[in-house]
């Protein structure tokens, strides 16, 4: 396609694009919104200002690093510019969605800035996400764009997006970083649309607005979009800059995807882009690219999840890095799952740095232990909230508070957790009390010091290493197998990734091989992390008084088959 030509839909008004329909989002309530913006919290800074205004402060310094490719806050300020002018071109419209799926690169920083010049909405997605899950997220968010990557760990990523360009109906384009290949209809190289800005006016959203779509973890059958605002935001990324002490001598690696709310937010690339420091991206978290990484940029900060700490301290410890210059390295931050607590007491020993523990949610509350914390709070607790105004309710099944100390369910409100999820009335009405809060599917305590401590989980997801697996997506997915009669998708302990999935199966008629399902919910296209570890044959579930499957008695339940 000429990236000049307007696309079907936008110039003859067919699309109304603009911000989200105030009935497909949950704004706060006018008074607690007052509240946050008297508090300092929302200042009204909004994402296309984000950028500008550090480029303004910031220019000549490091803005972003990609291997051998360096970028200054000027430069990436610029390029943001001219793919804003590019995306106008091919005609992405203010209030158009699209959808991001870009490993770590100075490309995606550039996209996702240029998606907000453009007054556009980034809906995230993880680089693992397959076509399921890219189908989903474009056809729930009505996405125009799909912007991803030639190939990416040695998967085409091409043929995927073209495939699913035909199954969502608002698809116009496919945005490809690198080589496009053999140019399909509705395809486009990012680097044409990297053309020599035409002056395009910076959008001017409504920093009440809601700025993109993060993706939730997932409980139900398919996975929600939340709808964070620039005001929310952007306060829980400035504010985690400085529970975090970002500066402009931060130099943060960018291990985990950055799409994540984790490397995102907390305080991520954005806090770390507020503060004038320089991003470093990581391919991979993997010890050798990471600690490579971080000896030769002088990498201050990064953050991980509980597998990949556990990792980097073996290879330091008795291991192939054993070598490694870390000493730059401040604050090593774990979160996205639970980290045992043998491996925290190893983190200073080991790296020479400092741990924090990071407990959040894209939906929003995140904690954080402090600097200065002793060190069994920085060990044994996930720590406390960023806000003076985050409410924490812990309790009963009755929603009636329990005492400190004793587990409950965590229930949360406050200045950066969404009200509801996008377009999801009846799930809702669940996942949030009447009063607004966010039943967050946490068991927690809470000790006097304030400090939280994860204690398990009441919602029906498996959180293999800090990436989340609705099981009842999974579910559907083997359902849909001509032979399997019912399935329950459940959470077995394991010691590195701290929990793996198991499909319990129970067969319609003779059983199909354990291959075969996998290689069927690999054809569905589901990303790779979902696809289950372990697949078990039996002839019934376990039922609770009420019933409904037993899933903790079927974590009990041995293979009836002797498949595996
Ligand atoms: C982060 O965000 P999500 O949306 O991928 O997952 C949130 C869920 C939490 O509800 C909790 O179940 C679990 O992940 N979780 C932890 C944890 N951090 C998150 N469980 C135990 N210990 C922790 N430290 O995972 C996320 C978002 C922002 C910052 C950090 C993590």
């Amino acid at each position: 396609t000429d990236p000049r030509t307007p696309a079907p839909g936008t110039a003859n008004g067919t699309r109304r694009p603009g911000p989200v329909a105030a009935g497909d989002w949950t704004p706060w309530p006018e008074g607690l919104a007052e509240t946050y913006r008297r508090a300092g919290y929302w200042t009204g800074e909004t994402f296309p200002a984000f950028l500008r205004d550090r480029a303004a402060r910031f220019s000549e310094a490091t803005a972003v690093v990609d291997g051998d490719t360096r970028w200054t806050y000027a430069e990436l300020d610029r390029r943001a510019d001219s793919l804003a002018a590019g995306l106008d071109r091919l005609g992405v419209a203010e209030g158009d969605r699209v959808v991001v799926h870009l490993p770590n690169t100075a490309a995606l920083l550039e996209v996702v800035f240029a998606l907000f010049r453009r007054g556009a909405l980034p809906v995230y997605s993880l680089p693992a996400h397959r076509r399921s899950e890219l189908v989903h997220l474009a056809s729930t968010a009505e996405a125009v764009a799909l912007v991803t990557t030639d190939t990416h760990a040695g998967f085409d990523c091409r043929p995927m997006a073209a495939e699913v360009r035909e199954e969502v109906p608002s698809l116009e384009h496919v945005v490809v970083a690198g080589d496009p290949g053999t140019p399909e209809r509705g395809t486009v190289a990012l680097e044409e649309l990297r053309a020599e800005p035409d002056p395009l006016a910076l959008a001017d959203p409504d920093p009440g607005e809601v700025a993109f779509f993060q993706l939730s973890g997932g409980t139900t059958g398919l996975p929600k979009l939340i709808p964070r605002t620039h005001d929310d935001y952007l306060y829980s990324v400035r504010a985690s800059a400085d529970i975090c002490a970002l500066g402009t001598d931060t130099v943060y690696l960018g291990a985990l995807p950055i799409t994540h709310n984790f490397p995102m937010s907390s305080p991520g690339f954005l806090g770390v882009l507020h503060a004038g420091g320089t991003v470093v991206l990581s391919p991979d978290p993997s010890p050798a690219t990471a600690l490579a990484l971080i000896e030769k940029e002088r990498a201050t900060l990064t953050s991980v999840v509980p597998p990949v700490a556990m990792l980097w301290l073996d290879a330091v410890e008795r291991g192939s890095q054993a070598e490694r210059d870390l000493s730059s390295l401040r604050v090593l931050q774990v979160g996205g799952a639970t980290f045992p607590e043998e491996a925290a007491r190893r983190v200073t020993p080991v790296l020479g740095c400092a741990l924090q523990q990071v407990f959040g949610m894209a939906e929003g509350l995140v904690n954080y232990t402090r600097d200065g914390d002793p060190d069994e709070v920085v060990t044994a607790t996930q720590g406390r909230p960023i806000s003076a105004h985050d409410e924490v309710l812990i309790v009963d099944e009755h929603d009636v508070p329990v005492p400190d100390g004793e587990p409950g369910h965590l229930l949360t409100r406050g200045p950066y957790t969404i009200r509801g999820y996008y377009r999801a009335p009846e799930h809702n009405a669940a996942a949030f009390t009447a009063d607004g809060f966010y039943r967050t599917g946490d068991i927690v305590c809470r000790y006097p010091s304030g400090n939280l401590v994860v204690a398990g989980r009441a919602k029906d997801q498996i959180n293999r290493g800090g990436e989340k697996i609705g099981a009842e997506e999974v579910e559907n997915h083997i359902l849909a197998h001509p032979a399997v009669h019912d399935t329950s998708v459940v959470a077995l302990p394991d010691p590195y990734l701290g929990e793996r999935t198991c499909a319990y199966i129970i067969p319609r008629g003779a059983a199909p091989t354990r291959s075969e399902i996998l290689a069927f919910l690999r054809e569905r296209g589901l990303a790779a992390y979902k696809i289950p570890d372990r697949v078990s044959f039996v002839d019934s579930f376990p039922a609770t008084a009420v019933g409904k499957i037993s899933k903790r008695d079927l974590r009990g339940t041995t293979d009836q088959s002797g498949a595996q």
